[in-house]
């Protein structure tokens, strides 16, 4: 792959002629266009190699040509309604135009690329619309701590859509970060936060639906595993001995009281170097999971229960279960979820701690959940996961350990 060095000047008649195909009442899609920092960019971009990740935004046009995406792709795709969606697995571009979600996949992308000694590394661009949102500082505690090699871009437009830094955050607008996978720089955006300035007919446009946009993906039904039918096996036996077949895989289980406490015992044949022991950041443990099964990794995220993974819900929702579909299969994410709910009354707990969420999951995501009732359901559903190549949340009950 050949990639094309940009000028400033190639890049903004790109952009510009974006703009004019709005203006001529061919993109009636949410779009946001590049401008004004072209220069820092082009600096930037030398120093990201071929094969290195950049993970980028809503904002992505400059940085997706930057990394390489031949410009007829890219326009082909905006014309198709995805500016907000441009992936390319082979150049490793991902992006998600949900603010504050992307710090915590970069930050899982690089440690799998130090697990594997890779000298690949991770570029992750933000507005300062992310840079207000608690999820950065997850991601970048998590990367400082452990010597990660990903960099977290601060591109401070001092805009976040009209509001300014000190409109949100009045004497505190402007912070400043003491870490060295952190950069910022500053710059004025030609364009208004989303299209550009003038108005459109919309009259004539031609309403699709998402599924023409977003194919669904193929169904993918369970075998049904009939030799696992005769097996003596408990639900807590089956869990253990699902989480034992996991690791000998290869499988990262991540989570907290993964490391300590073996998640209530059902981790203790896992080796510990298999055991990610996070904090307790619930969005930020999904997002290294997203990001660790980019590389190929098996990973099993463990929730001790319902009512903390509504922390998660949008790595969970919009990222976990869309992913595949929103990058036309170019990304896959099979991640096992295990949903611990504490539904046993014998041990209360609290109407914030016994919750339990399996319908609202249900009606949330398209990947399955399974709700065993034995050991043997257990393992059925751990291997059709495995087969699927596709997530799947394994809801546990207290009340059948
Ligand atoms: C979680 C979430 N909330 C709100 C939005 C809507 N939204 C899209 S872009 C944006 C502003 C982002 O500003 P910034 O990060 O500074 O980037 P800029 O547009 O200035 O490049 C908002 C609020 C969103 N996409 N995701």
């Amino acid at each position: 792959m050949n990639k094309k060095m940009w000028t400033k000047e190639e890049l903004i008649k790109f952009e510009n002629e974006i703009g004019d195909l709005y203006l001529d009442n061919k993109l009636p899609f949410l779009f946001h266009l590049s401008g004004g920092n072209e220069d820092q960019l082009i600096e930037i971009f030398k120093n990201i190699k071929e094969g290195d990740y950049v993970i980028s935004n809503h904002r992505n046009h400059y940085h997706a040509l930057l990394h390489g995406i031949p410009p007829e792709e890219l326009k082909s795709k905006i014309i198709d309604g995805k500016s907000m969606f441009i992936y390319d697995r082979k150049r490793n571009f991902f992006v998600s135009a949900i603010i504050g979600a992307t710090p915590a996949i970069a930050a899982g992308i690089a440690w799998a690329l130090k697990r594997k000694n890779s000298k690949q590394k991770v570029w992750c661009f933000i507005g300062d619309g992310t840079e207000d949102n608690g999820h950065l500082s997850e991601a970048v505690r998590s990367v400082d701590g452990f010597d990660l090699p990903c960099t977290f871009i601060i591109e401070s437009t001092n805009r976040s859509c009209e509001a300014s830094n000190s409109d949100r955050w009045g004497k505190t607008a402007h912070i400043k970060w003491d870490s060295p996978s952190v950069i910022k720089y500053s710059y004025v955006c030609t364009y208004p936060h989303c299209r550009k300035n003038g108005k459109i007919d919309l009259s004539k446009t031609k309403i699709k639906k998402d599924e023409e946009y977003f194919p669904l993906l193929d169904e993918f039904i369970y075998p049904d595993f009939s030799e696992l039918n005769n097996l003596n096996i408990s639900y807590k036996e089956g869990i253990t001995q699902a989480m034992t077949d996991l690791g000998k895989e290869g499988a990262i289980f991540i989570g907290y009281n993964v490391l300590y406490g073996d998640a209530m015992g059902t981790l203790k044949n896992i080796n510990p170097s298999q055991k990610l022991e996070t904090p307790v950041a619930e969005n930020l443990m999904a997002g290294l999971a997203i990001g660790m099964s980019f590389e190929g990794f098996i990973p099993v995220l463990y929730y001790e229960r319902h009512d903390f993974m509504t922390v998660a819900a949008d790595a969970i929702i919009n990222h976990i279960d869309k992913i595949e579909r929103i990058s036309h299969g170019e990304y896959k994410v099979p991640i096992i979820i295990r949903a611990v709910t504490a539904d046993s009354g014998l041990f209360y707990s609290g109407i914030t701690h016994s919750q339990d969420f399996t319908k609202m999951f249900k009606k949330c995501v398209s990947f399955p959940i399974i709700d065993p009732n034995n050991g043997i359901e257990i393992l059925k559903a751990i291997k059709g996961a495995r087969k699927s190549g596709r997530p799947m949340m394994l809801i546990e009950r207290k009340s059948k350990y």
